[in-house]
């Protein structure tokens, strides 16, 4: 029999991309949703499984449905992408964030501890904890600085993780994701920003791109590759942390720059510096070092920046001219 795996944020993009890869490795998948008067299931449609996960209401701000909906599923494995994740939106609503971001991840592993601490976890943790850097690239090893309600919110979950597998021997593992992109990626980070606006501006839909800081510097990967990292830690024989990244830096004008010019356009006829969408405190460089991963899991990237750029921009044409 296949193993069961219970993904929270399974509308998300991540979610999406896990749930695939899983059920293409003959997991019985159960996806936990939250409430909402829309059902969100586009992702999981885009790629043609949303008749294969097993839907279940989920929502890490509630404690008793959390212990019910493991108790119910027995899962081997559970990975915790769940996340107010929009780091810009967490300065408005840092309650909000550490409710469900931090707090969230202390009711799952006291639900794991409580109902079978045998259940494997893995943690979605994020390059931001680094924040303003303290070495260039970033590893395991680097200090933490945090910039953001997410970053912070983030960072005790990531020490929460470690803490539940000192504490109970809890097969926890944290994955220091970088940023990873993807058609399915939310249009409101800046990749999807730009290339959803590269191609409404080429097919006249658009006249101009608002945005905010252009010289932020991120290690941009391709989340299908980075789902497959999150699968990988949870089949080790021991629990680990680990950070995966491309180990290449770009700008935000660069991607914009690239992907405009992916459809014969000059960014600087269309990007207009907008202050709206600068941030209280900003993450200026983020540069993954993943050595450690492609060590010991065998993991690393494929798709790099330009190719990445492109794909976002095809599918961007694609989905305007429909
Ligand atoms: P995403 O697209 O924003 O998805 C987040 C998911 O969390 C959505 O399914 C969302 O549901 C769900 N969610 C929000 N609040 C919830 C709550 N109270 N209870 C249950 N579910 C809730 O994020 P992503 O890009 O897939 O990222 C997955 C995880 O990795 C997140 O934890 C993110 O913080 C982290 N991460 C992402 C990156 C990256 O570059 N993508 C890098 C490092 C870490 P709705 O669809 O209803 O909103
Ligand atoms: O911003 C700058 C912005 O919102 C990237 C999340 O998945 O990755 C993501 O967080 C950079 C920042 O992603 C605009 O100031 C300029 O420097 O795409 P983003 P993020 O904040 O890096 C990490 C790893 C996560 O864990 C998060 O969950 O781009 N920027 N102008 C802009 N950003 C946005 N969103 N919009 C702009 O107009």
């Amino acid at each position: 029999m296949g193993k069961r795996a219970l993904i929270t944020g399974i509308t998300g993009q991540d979610g999406a991309y896990l749930a695939k890869l899983l059920l293409d490795k003959g997991y019985a998948v159960w996806g936990g949703m939250r409430r909402t008067s829309n059902l969100n299931l586009g992702r999981l449609a885009f790629l043609g499984i949303e008749d294969k996960i097993r839907l279940i209401p989920l929502d890490l701000m509630e404690q008793t449905n959390i212990l019910r909906v493991i108790e119910g599923i027995m899962p081997d494995e559970i990975y915790n992408l769940a996340a107010q994740s929009f780091v810009a939106v967490s300065f408005e609503q840092p309650v909000l964030t550490a409710e469900v971001t931090a707090v969230g991840v202390a009711r799952l592993l006291d639900a794991i501890r409580t109902i079978n601490p045998r259940i494997r976890f893995y943690q979605a943790s994020s390059s931001e904890m680094f924040g303003k850097v303290q070495t260039v690239p970033q590893n395991e090893k680097t200090p933490f600085y945090p910039r953001s309600p997410y970053a912070v919110s983030k960072l005790f979950a990531h020490w929460l993780t470690i803490n539940y597998r000192e504490s109970y021997g809890t097969f926890a593992c944290s994955g220091i994701l970088f940023n990873h992109e993807s058609p399915l990626r939310g249009m409101e980070f800046v990749t999807r920003k730009i290339t959803n606006a590269v191609a409404r501006i080429k097919k006249g839909l658009q006249k101009e791109l608002r945005l905010g800081n252009l010289e932020a510097k991120r290690d941009w990967g391709y989340a299908p590759e980075y789902v497959e990292a999150m699968y990988l830690m949870l089949q080790q024989s021991q629990p680990d942390d680990y950070v995966i990244a491309t180990g290449e830096t770009h700008s935000v004008r660069e991607f914009a720059e690239l992907a405009f010019s992916h459809v014969g356009l000059d960014y600087r006829d269309f990007v207009k510096e907008d202050p709206e969408f600068i941030r209280p405190a900003e993450v200026e460089l983020l540069i993954g070092d993943y050595s450690k991963a492609k060590e010991k899991l065998g993991w690393q990237p494929e798709i790099r920046f330009s190719e990445l750029v492109k794909i976002m921009v095809e599918h961007d044409l694609k989905l305007i001219s429909r």
